[in-house]
C-alpha cells in the first residue's frame, strides 16, 4: 500500500456536533462528503449533513421527507420479521428499501481552508419533491466560466440518481432537475469543454450483468447526456473490486486528465487512487494507479458511523498543491494534502 497523503494536523475539521439540526426532533448523525469551491476569495464546502431521529430500544425509526418537504418519521418494531436492518447506512422493510438518515447540504466557508462556520445569509439546500424524498447527497461543485454547477445523489423509493442544479451568486439556483436516472451517482462535470463538448463522469450500477463502474458522458448544454462510455471497471483481487466511482472534477495536467476516485472492495472498505484520460479525447483511460494513494487508517477513519472510509468528491487546486477534503468513517470532513506531480508518478 502507497498511502501518499498529508493529512491536516486539525482532522477532522468538522464533527456533527459542529452543526445545528435542521429541525426539532431531528439530530445530526453524520457531516460528511463536501463539494468545494472557491467564491469571493473564500473556500466554500457544500457539506451533506445526514441526519436521523434519536433511537429508543426495541424500535426502529427512520425519516423521510414528505410531499411538503417536511420531515417525516417512520417507526417500526425492531422485531418485525419484515425488517432487515444489518447496514448502518440502508434499511428494508417489506420489501422497500430505506434510508436511516436523510441528508441535506449545508454551505460553509474560511479564509484559511481549515477553520470553517457557516454564514447567515446562504440558506441550506434540501431534497424537492418526490425524487429527492430521501434527501440529496455527496454534491460535486464545477466551475465553468461564472457558473457553479452542482451534481448531487437524489435519493427517494423510486431510485437513487443524479440531480443538477446551477447558480452564480450561490443564493438563486436553477433547477435541470434528474440529468441521470436511477441507478446513477458520483456524477462530476468537466471544468472545461473538451471539443466543443461539456464531460461528465458518473457511475450507473446494474445489479445483474455488469457492475459499479465509472462511465464518461457527453453534452452541448449540460442537461440532456449521451455518447456513454464505460471508462474505468472494478478489478477483482484489487482494493477497488467491488465498486468504483467518481471523486469531484478532474484536474487538468499537462499530461492528462487527472480524476481521483474512490474504490470499495467486498468488506465495504473505501480508499482512493488516481486515473488520468487524455486530455482531447477524455475516453481514453492513460494511466491508473495500481495501489490507492489513501487508505483509512487515523481513529477517525477507521471508527464511526461507517468505518473504514475514505471518501472525497470536492478539492482545491494550487499550482502542484492538491488539497482534497474527504468525509472519513462517514461522519466527519477532513482534510489532506497530496502533490499532483508525485500522484502522477504512481500511474502505469
Ligand atoms: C449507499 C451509501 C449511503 C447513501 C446511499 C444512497 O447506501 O453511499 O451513504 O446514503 O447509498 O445514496
Amino acid at each position: 500500500m502507497n498511502d501518499i497523503t498529508k493529512r491536516f494536523p486539525e482532522n477532522p475539521l468538522l464533527l456533527p456536533k459542529d452543526l445545528r439540526p435542521s429541525a426539532e426532533g431531528l439530530q445530526i448523525i453524520s457531516l460528511l462528503n463536501p463539494g468545494v469551491f472557491r467564491f469571493n476569495k473564500k473556500i466554500w464546502l457544500l457539506v451533506r449533513v445526514a441526519e436521523g431521529v434519536a433511537q429508543k430500544e426495541g424500535v426502529i425509526f427512520f425519516p423521510a421527507l414528505n410531499a411538503t418537504g417536511n420531515t417525516e418519521i417512520i417507526e417500526v418494531p425492531l422485531n418485525d420479521p419484515d425488517l432487515i436492518a444489518t447496514d448502518a447506512r440502508v434499511i428494508s422493510y417489506k420489501g422497500l428499501d430505506y434510508l436511516t438518515t436523510v441528508s441535506h447540504l449545508r454551505l460553509l466557508c474560511s479564509d484559511d481552508g481549515i477553520h470553517f462556520s457557516e454564514p447567515q445569509t446562504n440558506a441550506a439546500l434540501f431534497g424537492k419533491g418526490y425524487l429527492e424524498r430521501f434527501g440529496i447527497e455527496d454534491c460535486r461543485v464545477t466551475q465553468i466560466d461564472d457558473i457553479y454547477y452542482l451534481t448531487y445523489t437524489a435519493v427517494s423509493d423510486s431510485g437513487v440518481g443524479v440531480g443538477l442544479k446551477s447558480t452564480k451568486d450561490w443564493q438563486h439556483f436553477e433547477s435541470g432537475g434528474m440529468i441521470l436516472p436511477p441507478h446513477n451517482k458520483d456524477c462530476a462535470i468537466f471544468e472545461e469543454k473538451v471539443n466543443d463538448k461539456y464531460y461528465c463522469l458518473h457511475r450507473p450500477s446494474s445489479k445483474e450483468i455488469g457492475g459499479n463502474y465509472i462511465w464518461l458522458a457527453e453534452s452541448s448544454d449540460t442537461r440532456q447526456w449521451g455518447n456513454h462510455q464505460c471508462l474505468i471497471k472494478t478489478r477483482p483481487g484489487l482494493w477497488d473490486s467491488a465498486r468504483v466511482g467518481a471523486g469531484a472534477a478532474p484536474i487538468r495536467t499537462e499530461q492528462g486528465w487527472l480524476e481521483i476516485y474512490h474504490g470499495a472492495n467486498a468488506e465495504d472498505q473505501y480508499c482512493l487512487g488516481a486515473f488520468l484520460m487524455d486530455l482531447d479525447a477524455p475516453s481514453e483511460v492513460i494511466g491508473r494507479t495500481k495501489d490507492p494513494i489513501m487508505v483509512p487508517t487515523e481513529a477517525y477513519e477507521l471508527s464511526g458511523f461507517f468505518g473504514y472510509v475514505v471518501f472525497t468528491n470536492g478539492h482545491v487546486v494550487d499550482g502542484d498543491r492538491l488539497t482534497i477534503y474527504y468525509g472519513a468513517a462517514d461522519e466527519f470532513v477532513c482534510g489532506a494534502h497530496f502533490s499532483i506531480q508525485e500522484i502522477l508518478t504512481l500511474l502505469s
